[in-house]
C-alpha cells in the first residue's frame, strides 16, 4: 500500500526552531513506522517562498525575497540531517517545476469557472499572509495568532468562490469524519464551515514575490495556494524522469500545527475540488508547544527550549523521544530543559538503557554471551503478543504518543520481570537451568521487538542495540550504555 505524509512547508522568513523541528520529526516517526511495515511510504517536507511573509522580512533585512529565500532555505534543509530526519523530498516552491504545475492547476480551475474577479476589502495579517473573517479577529483588530494590529486591505483581485463548495465541504465531513483528526479539530473546522463560507483572494495585484496568474501577469497567486498545490506538485518532479502522482496521490496525511488549520481543512479540499483532484484522507492536527511556564514561547520570555542545546547534551534521539512522549500528540504541552532531564535519566537511561545492559551482561555472564532457545514466558505473552498490532492500530490513527505509552508498558513490564525471576539466584541453583533459559530467551526476545517498535522514534540509539542483539538465536554483543550520564 502506498503511504504518502507531508509536513507544512516553513516559511523562508525566519530561522527554524523547535515547533517546526516537532512537527518534521512526528511526520518522520509515522513514515519510519509505515516504512517498517513495508509500506511503499513518500514523505515530503519543504519551505514556502513566496508572500508577503517572506517580501517584507527581506526588505527589513535590506535584501531581495530570493536572497533571503535561499539563504534560508538551506538552513531549513540542514536541519535534515541535524535532526536525523528520513523525507524522501525538499520541495521549495521557488523551485521553477513547482511553479510551472501551479500555474497548470489553477488555470484548470480557473477554466472550471471557480474564479472571478472583484474587489477585496478588508483585515489582513502580514505574517499569517491571511485575509481574517470577523470572528477570527480580536479586539484591537489584531490578530490571534501574532497580536499585531491587522492592516486594512482593499484591492482588485482574483477570488477563488469558496462559499460554492459551501455544501460539498459538509457532505466531505460528515461522510469522513476522520477527515480532520483528532476529533476537536474536526469540529473547530466544522464550525468554520457551518458558520458560512466566504470567497476568499486568489490573488494578490501589489505583490511580486509569487507564481505569476497565467491568464493575467499583473497579478501573482495569493500564497496559500501556491503553498497548499506544493503536497500535490512535487510528486511529478520529485524523481526526475518518473512521475510519482499516480503512485501516491491522494495523500494519506497532512501533518500541521493548528495556527493553519483553516487553510487545511477549508480552503485546501476545496481547492482540489475546483481542480478536480482526489482529496486527501487525513489531516492531523497537532497542539501548540509551550515554554516550561505554559505560556507561548518567546524569546523575549526567555522559554525557549533550544532544540540544538537539546541535541548537544542528550543526543539526537533523545529529543525525538522527548517530544514524542512528553507532549500528547495532538495537544498543547509545555516543554522545557528540566522536563528533557527527566525523561533522559528517568526512562532513556535508568529504564530503557538499564535494561538493554543489564539483558547483554546476564547472557554473557550466565550463557557466555548466547542467548539461549527457549519459548517465551507464557506469563508475558498475553501482554505481549498483542503489542505489535496495537502500535500499528494507533499509528494509523497518527498517535505516536499513545503508541510510545503502549511500547513504554512494556519496558517496564520486562524490569519487573528481571526482578521477579532474579536471573542471579536462578544461576545458583542447576536445578534452575532450565527456567533461567526461559528467563533470559524471554528477555531477549522481548527486547528485540520493543527495539524494532522503537526504531521510529529513536533510530541511531536502537539500531546500536540491534546490532548488539545480533540475529534470533546468535551471539550477542557489548554495548555501550545506550543513554550515558550526562554531566550536571
Ligand atoms: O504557516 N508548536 O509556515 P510556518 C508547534 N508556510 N508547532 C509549531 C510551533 C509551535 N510553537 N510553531 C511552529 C506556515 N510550528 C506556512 C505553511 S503549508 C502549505 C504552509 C509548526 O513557518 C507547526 O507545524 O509559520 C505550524 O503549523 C508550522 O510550524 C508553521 O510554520
Amino acid at each position: 500500500m502506498s503511504f504518502y505524509i507531508t509536513t507544512p512547508i516553513y516559511y523562508v522568513n525566519a530561522q527554524p526552531h523547535l515547533g517546526h523541528a516537532y512537527t518534521t520529526i512526528a511526520t518522520d516517526v509515522l513514515a519510519r513506522h509505515m516504512r517498517q511495515r513495508g509500506e511503499d511510504v513518500f514523505f515530503l517536507t519543504g519551505t514556502d517562498e513566496h508572500g508577503e511573509p517572506v517580501a517584507d522580512a527581506a526588505r527589513a533585512q535590506g535584501l531581495e525575497p530570493r536572497e533571503l529565500a535561499d539563504r534560508n532555505a538551506e538552513r531549513f534543509k540542514a536541519l535534515g540531517p541535524v535532526l536525523d530526519i528520513s523525507n524522501d523530498f525538499f520541495i521549495r516552491t521557488s523551485d521553477p517545476e513547482h511553479v510551472q504545475r501551479v500555474q497548470e492547476v489553477l488555470q484548470r480551475v480557473h477554466d472550471n469557472g471557480h474564479v472571478y474577479k472583484g474587489m477585496y476589502e478588508g483585515w489582513y495579517c502580514p505574517r499569517c499572509a491571511d485575509f481574517k473573517v470577523e470572528n477570527e479577529i480580536l479586539e484591537g483588530n489584531r490578530c490571534p495568532i501574532h497580536e499585531i494590529e491587522l492592516t486594512r486591505e482593499s484591492e482588485e483581485n482574483y477570488f477563488f468562490a469558496l462559499s460554492t463548495f459551501q455544501d460539498a465541504l459538509e457532505r466531505l465531513y460528515t461522510e469522513h469524519p476522520d477527515f480532520v483528526m483528532p476529533p476537536h479539530h474536526y469540529n473547530e473546522a466544522r464550525a468554520f464551515i457551518d458558520s458560512g463560507l466566504q470567497d476568499v483572494s486568489l490573488s494578490r495585484a501589489r505583490m511580486h514575490w509569487g507564481v505569476p496568474v497565467p491568464w493575467d501577469p499583473a497579478h501573482v497567486f495569493y500564497v496559500w495556494f501556491d503553498a497548499l498545490l506544493n503536497y500535490y506538485t512535487a510528486l511529478a518532479y520529485a524523481r526526475p524522469g518518473e512521475d510519482l502522482t499516480g503512485r501516491f496521490w491522494p495523500a494519506s496525511y497532512h501533518i500541521i500545527g493548528k495556527d493553519i488549520l483553516k487553510f487545511h481543512t477549508v480552503f485546501w479540499p476545496a481547492l482540489l475540488m475546483a481542480a478536480d483532484l482526489p482529496l486527501p484522507h487525513h489531516v492531523f492536527v497537532h497542539g501548540f508547544l509551550l515554554g516550561a511556564d505554559g505560556r507561548k514561547m518567546s524569546k523575549s520570555l526567555g522559554n525557549v527550549l533550544d532544540p540544538f542545546e537539546v541535541i548537544e547534551q542528550y543526543g539526537t534521539d533523545a529529543l525525538h523521544f522527548y517530544l514524542m512522549r512528553d507532549v500528547p500528540f495532538g495537544a498543547d504541552g509545555a516543554v522545557g530543559m528540566e522536563a528533557v532531564r527527566t525523561r533522559y535519566e528517568s526512562e532513556l537511561a535508568n529504564e530503557y538503557g538499564n535494561l538493554a545492559s543489564r539483558t547483554i551482561a546476564m547472557v554473557q555472564r550466565y550463557r557466555d554471551g548466547t542467548a539461549p532457545e527457549a519459548d517465551f514466558d507464557p506469563e508475558l505473552d498475553g501482554e505481549f503478543a498483542s503489542l505489535e498490532a496495537e502500535v500499528a492500530r494507533l499509528m494509523d490513527r497518527a498517535e505516536p504518543t499513545q503508541a510510545l505509552e503502549q511500547i513504554w508498558r512494556r519496558v517496564r513490564r520486562l524490569n519487573r520481570y528481571v526482578e521477579e525471576q532474579a536471573p542471579w539466584q536462578l544461576a545458583k541453583d542447576p536445578a534452575a537451568a532450565g527456567r533461567l533459559d526461559q528467563t533470559l530467551a524471554t528477555l531477549v526476545a522481548g527486547l528485540r521487538l520493543l527495539t524494532e517498535l522503537l526504531s521510529p522514534y529513536m533510530p541511531a540509539s536502537t539500531e546500536r542495540l540491534l546490532g548488539a542483539l545480533g540475529a534470533p538465536g546468535g551471539q550477542l554483543s557489548g554495548l555501550d550504555p545506550l543513554f550515558p550520564k550526562r554531566a550536571e
